[in-house]
This record gives structure tokens, sequence and C-alpha cells, in this order.
């Protein structure tokens, strides 16, 4: 057996997604997600033009040496664009190995090491009333373990709050918040990180009064603050209990988190724009957070994934991975296969894609009391029906942009 063809797939049903598809000689077929949020063509050129001409002939078995070949070869490594390119091949082929074996693909990596993924939900509001009612929401909805996002005053809107139609001039409400606006230029929000400081422990306190201290809770900083802001916040938010807060800066400055751990206990979790096993290798090493947020995504698949959270066992840092809609269901599935094998889990994020999306992606995913399961079809266990993928052309979309009050541009 041989790779005959690979083809990309580009579909945009609630958003954008690029899916590679691998055929072999024998007719087995491969899923992967190379999905890079607001710049997918990137994605789409890359492996179209430089990664599909490299596969036709290939051995599919040989995963480990056809991401080692796509990494080395091309010369010029890392990146999110080479990475989610990388990520696309590598789990179509751990797929097609489960087919062939008949096995689903966390049974190759080593069999379940539980019954099910704790997964958390996404609870926001504007102000408290709003942020509680979505708190029991998700409760109802079984989630187990809730990431809290909150408006500050003074901002109109701020990462992580769900828009209302009123916030997208009268369009469709969206819970996936990301991107904005589909087919426009990116939108511009506004931010002022003294404000969301002093606003901020105040919501953990009222959440925690209202909900007992058992519920985990979680929040994202979305690389907004300096290093000894997100220590202030870290050591503010220490009396709620996080289970982990993450992103409190940009991630480019890795010293920074050595900055915070000095000064809190407060869990760290960072890492879903990195794209290596050296993105982390400090981190880890040097034990400066407590769980790795990388997505298979954009890490460069299950392999590499699976290496870096294999190394961070051995300091007891646990798996976090990076699940937004902007991760198509065929990556949920992956990460799924891989959080279920390994010892080291911590949580899955877990953001249900809209109906559109689900008719596009056949799914064996299962959603019971808080916990996640990828299901034993062999493979990843996603179908993808292209006639249904066909009625959803590509539409070019932004993530928003963050200004200050004085023009100064900030991370968003
Ligand atoms: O594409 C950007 C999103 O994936 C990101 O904003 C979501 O931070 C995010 C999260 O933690 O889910
Ligand atoms: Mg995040």
């Amino acid at each position: 057996m041989i790779i005959d063809r690979a083809e990309v797939i580009v579909t945009s049903p609630d958003r954008n997604f690029v899916t590679l598809k691998i055929t072999t000689s024998d007719g087995v077929t491969g899923l992967g997600d190379a999905t890079l949020n607001g710049r997918e063509l990137a994605v789409v050129a890359y492996l179209r033009e430089h990664v599909v001409p490299l596969l036709a002939g290939r051995d599919p078995h040989r995963i480990e040496d056809a991401w080692q070949f796509l990494y080395r070869s091309a010369y010029w490594r890392r990146g999110p664009v080479t990475m989610a390119a990388i990520a696309a091949v590598d789990m179509a082929l751990w797929d097609i190995k489960g087919k062939v074996t008949g096995l689903p693909v966390y049974q190759l990596l080593g069999g379940a090491s539980r019954e099910g993924l704790l997964a958390y939900g996404h609870a926001s509001g504007k102000e408290l009333p709003e942020l509680f009612d979505s708190v029991r929401e998700h409760l109802a909805d079984g989630y187990r373990a809730i990431r809290i996002q909150s408006g500050v005053p003074g901002l109109k809107a701020i990462y992580g709050i769900a828009s209302q139609a009123s916030d997208t001039g009268g369009g469709e409400a969206r819970y996936d918040h990301e991107p904005a606006r589909r087919g426009e230029l990116p939108v511009q929000e506004d931010w002022d990180t003294r404000a969301y400081l002093r606003h901020l422990p105040g919501v953990f306190e009222a959440v925690r009064h209202e909900f007992g201290p058992e519920l985990p809770l979680l929040h994202d900083g979305h690389h907004r603050m300096t290093p000894i802001q997100a220590a202030k916040l870290g050591k503010d938010l220490e009396p709620f209990d996080l289970f982990w807060l993450e992103d409190c800066t940009p991630a480019e400055n890795q010293e920074a988190l050595r900055l915070v751990r000095q000064h809190t206990t407060t869990p760290l979790a960072i890492g879903e724009i990195f794209n290596t096993v050296w993105d982390f290798q400090d981190l880890i090493r040097e034990q400066l957070i407590d769980y790795v947020r990388g997505a298979v995504t954009h890490m460069g698949g299950i392999t590499p994934l699976k290496k870096t959270i294999d190394y961070a066992a051995q300091y007891q840092i646990k798996s976090g991975f990076h699940g937004p809609t902007d991760i198509s269901p065929v990556g949920m599935a992956a990460q799924a296969h891989l959080g279920l094998a390994i010892h080291n889990f911590g949580i899955q994020e877990y953001m249900p894609h809209g109906e559109k999306t689900n008719q596009v992606f056949e799914q064996s995913f299962t959603w019971q009391d808080g916990l996640l399961h990828p299901g034993d079809q062999p493979g990843l266990g996603v179908t993808l029906d292209t006639d249904e993928a066909g009625r959803y052309p590509y539409e070019r979309a932004y993530l928003p942009y963050n200004r200050l009050a004085d023009g100064t541009m900030h991370d968003w």
C-alpha cells in the first residue's frame, strides 16, 4: 500500500476550515486538520504547492519518517504555517493506520488511561448576572470545569465575551465570537490593562461566592499583561483557587514566566500559539508552567505533541490542549485520542462546533457527564462530507485587534 494522492479541502460552514485528505492505493482515506485562523490560505498554498507533490508513492505507515522528512527536508523550519501543514499530514497518516489496523488512534498510542476527558467550557458575561447565567447554562450542559471571562467597565468588546446580536450590528449572535465578522476587515477593540486588573479579582470573588469552592475555574489573560502585571493578577487571584491562569503574558518573552512564578502560586498555562517542542523546552525544564496548551493542529501533529507532553510528564506538567472552534473536528478528535492515551492529561478545552460544521464533519466524539471521548471507530473517527463541504466556500475572515485609548496597538 502506498499513498496514491492527497487533496486540500477548504470549507466554511460556520467558519473556515482547511482539511487534508490522503488516499492510499487501497482506497483507505485519512484526514488531517490544517486550519490556521485568519491565515488559512497560506497553509493551503504551503500544502498544495509544496507538500502534496511529495506524498504520492510514500509508505503511509512510516509516520515518523514522513514527519522528519517534511520537517528537515524543507530546510526552513518551524512557524505556524509550516507546522500546521505538517500536522495535517501526520494526523491523516495516524487516521489511515487506525483504519488499516481496525483500531481507534488512542489504542495505537498506548490505549486509554482514563474513561474520558475532563473538559472546560467558556462562560462569559459583560456583567455579573449575565456571567452567572452563562455559568449555570454550562453546568446544566454537564461541564465540570468552567473558564470565566468578564466584561470590564469602560471597555466595549473584550476577548472571550460571547457577542450578542446588538454587538454584531444586528447580525447573528455568536458564541464562538472569532472571527467577529466574516468577509470584512478586522474589527478594532479597545483595551485598558489597569482597568482589567482592578476589576477581575472582584469577578472571581463573586463567582466563588455564588458557585462555591469546588468548581474548577479557569481564566485566559490572552497575552495582554506585562510580567509584573501578570504577577500581580496571579497573586490577587490566589484566594479564588484558579485551575489555571492562561497566557498571562505574550509568549515571546519566556523569561517573563520566571518573574510571574516567583510571585504567585496560581497555576500557569501557556502555548496555544507555540509550534514545536523547542518553544516549550525551557518552560518545562525550569518548571515555569503547569499546563501545556499546544494544539495537535499547530504543534505539527500527534507525533510531536506526544513527545512534548511525554517530556512534560517528567516534571509533573500536564496537558491542557487548545480547543476553540478554530481547531476543526478533525483536530479535536486527534487531540482527544492523544489526551485519552497519555498519563499526564490535565484538562481539555471544549467549544462545541456549530450545526453546519457538524454536518460537514461527521464525528464519533461523545460528550457525557462533563467528559469527552473520541469514540471507538477505527482511525480518528471523523468523516468529511465533500458535497456538504462544497456548499460553503471560503470567506476571508480576520481576528479582531486591540488599541489602547491613546491609539497605541496592543496585544489582542
Ligand atoms: O484563533 C485564536 C483563538 O484560537 C484564540 O483566541 C482562542 O485563546 C483562545 C482560547 O484559549 O481558546
Ligand atoms: Mg487562549
